[in-house]
């Protein structure tokens, strides 16, 4: 008879989850010892590290991945990452490790004694099985319902005495061999009725969210924006962890600010704001004002019940982002509106010493390969990064929509590892570095070939900003001089390139990005935020 280990290990075969990103305890190594050949182990030195790389991998690869951690501490360690995850919508199956059942009751050391508890509210659903034969169906429940919209983590204990017991090879095959499929359509009069508002609209406007790039629904969007002649914004950049629509398009407007004021004034003019695959809206500070400019009215298509539940004003329609926009397509007709002038390219930016962000990303996008991915982790030149890249391949962009820092660092090795053939690009504050800097060592160990852009601006500079913002002095510990990112990345064993002027740091750049290694440029900046 198979073992709870042989039908879990068929089960992810057939999920295609035979990638595992872990961090290994004494509570894992049942699961762990003598792993299958077809399996690969990606090992992270730290959990945050373990669910971030994960995260990155599944949004990159569109499919549920596992990570594996250590009983309660590395669930503990991870929960910053778990927070990113769900604000991403990412699948994952989070696994810990657990002490053996007939120790549990007892609590002998490392008894995750509420197990399930501990990532509540960060997950969808949090389980122990009450046998170890039902670890297989309890593993495939959890896959299901992590790929299922809204997609985001799981978590299943699993005492570490499970492995080793024989289940009904039956019972298993059944539950191993389902597919479940969850991409819904919405009702036909809904779309009837929104493209009848849409193309009634004077002057409708169209604000593209994450989800139409994970839901691969780039496509379509820009067929909607093309044959209704609607201007395009991407949603605020904190919520906007992907792109839902190609910046160099000329429909293309740019990004909204991240507070409710300054949304309404940005839209002012417009009477229909349709929103696609975001929440409405990821705000951050709290600008008051309208929440719709004056005689506007919205309507939101996202697959997240929440998301369309919370909205603070206008309709949603839950349903699959992608499938539901091409029906929209279908619906409207080729508007005879004019359509918006064409947008501006990138600011130019001069070369100032110490260079400012702005001047730094415009020379990364002199180099950037057509085919290129940015995970983008550095909060006072995001904004600088968005108009000086202008992306326009899906899958080219990775942010935490969660805000939580650790993301980018550990997230680019897994979106690296899901897209080998792609050159992957992470830009970091050296702030941002130390929430995950143990990831250099996974890019080296696992040869992930991404090059590492680390800003050196001494400061965290968005928090200074933000007491600006705020009229709030005097906070401490918003500098930091002499964090020294190259040389501990040396310590992990990566190359790293000390450039300060603009044909330097195009050439480092260059050169990372061509070559099969991880490689880091570490760039001394100016301080302050950078927006162009
Ligand atoms: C886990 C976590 N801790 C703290 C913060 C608060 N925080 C937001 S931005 C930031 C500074 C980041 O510094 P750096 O990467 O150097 O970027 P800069 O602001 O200088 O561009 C901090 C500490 C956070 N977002 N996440």
């Amino acid at each position: 008879m198979p073992t709870v280990r042989d039908a879990s290990f068929d089960l992810f075969r057939a999920q295609g989850m035979t990638t595992i990103f872990g961090n290994p305890g004494s509570t894992e190594l049942p699961m762990l010892a003598d792993l299958p050949g077809d399996f690969r182990y990606v090992m992270g030195l730290q959990e945050a590290v373990v669910v971030g790389m994960a995260d990155g991998y599944a949004q990159a690869s569109g499919r549920a991945a596992i990570a594996n951690l250590h009983t309660a501490p590395g669930v503990g360690n991870a929960m910053g990452a778990i927070f990113n995850a769900q604000a991403n919508h990412t699948p994952l199956l989070i696994t810990a490790g657990q002490q053996v059942r007939a120790q549990m009751t007892l609590q002998a050391n490392l008894t995750n004694r509420e197990a399930t508890r501990m990532p509540h509210p960060l997950v969808k659903w949090s389980y122990e099985p009450p046998r170890p034969e039902d670890v297989p169906l309890a593993l495939a429940h959890g896959v299901h319902l992590a790929s299922l919209p809204p997609r985001g983590p799981v978590f299943v204990s699993i005492p570490m005495d499970d492995w080793g017991v024989e289940v009904d090879e039956a019972s298993a095959g059944e539950a191993i061999s389902r597919i479940v499929s969850g991409r819904s359509v919405a009702d036909p009069e809904s779309v009837r009725s929104l493209a009848e508002r849409l193309d009634a609209a004077a002057n409708p406007v169209f604000v593209a969210g994450p989800d139409i790039d994970a839901m691969g629904a780039w496509d379509t969007a820009v067929a909607l924006a093309e044959r209704q002649r609607l201007p395009v914004w991407a949603t605020p950049a904190p919520g906007g962890g992907r792109l839902g629509f190609p910046e160099d398009h000329p429909n293309f407007r740019g990004v909204l600010p991240p507070a409710i004021g300054p949304v309404a004034q940005t839209l002012e003019g417009h009477d229909l704001i349709l929103v696609a695959g975001s929440s409405v809206f990821p705000y951050y500070p709290h600008i008051p004002g309208p929440l719709l400019p004056e005689g506007a009215q919205l309507v939101a298509i996202t697959s997240d019940p929440d998301e369309a539940a919370r909205a603070p004003m206008g309709d949603a329609i839950v349903a699959d982002v992608g499938l539901t926009l091409a029906a929209l397509v279908e619906a409207v007709p080729e508007s005879s509106r004019q359509p918006p002038p064409p947008n501006e390219g990138p600011q130019e930016i001069p070369a100032t010493d110490p260079l400012n962000s702005s001047t730094v990303h415009s020379a990364l996008a002199e180099v950037f390969p057509e085919d290129g991915i940015v995970v983008l982790e550095s909060p006072s030149s995001t904004l600088a990064l968005r108009n000086q890249l202008r992306l326009s391949r899906p899958g080219s962009y990775y942010f935490s929509a969660g805000g939580g820092l650790g993301f980018g660092l550990a997230a680019s090795v897994g979106v690296q590892l899901a897209q080998p053939d792609r050159p992957v690009v992470c830009v970091i504050g050296e702030g941002s570095v130390q929430y995950a800097v143990t990831a250099f060592w996974s890019a080296v160990a696992h040869e992930a070939p991404v090059t590492f852009l680390v800003l050196r601006n001494d400061e965290y500079a968005i928090l200074k900003w933000f007491a600006e913002v705020e009229s709030l002095q005097g906070a401490p510990g918003l500098d930091l001089p002499e964090l020294n990112v190259a040389s501990v990345a040396e310590g992990y064993g990566l190359k790293a390139h000390r450039v300060a002027d603009r044909d330097a740091v195009r050439d480092a750049l260059a050169a990372s990005v061509a070559s099969s290694q991880p490689e880091l440029v570490e760039v001394p900046v100016a301080p302050g935020m950078s927006l162009f």
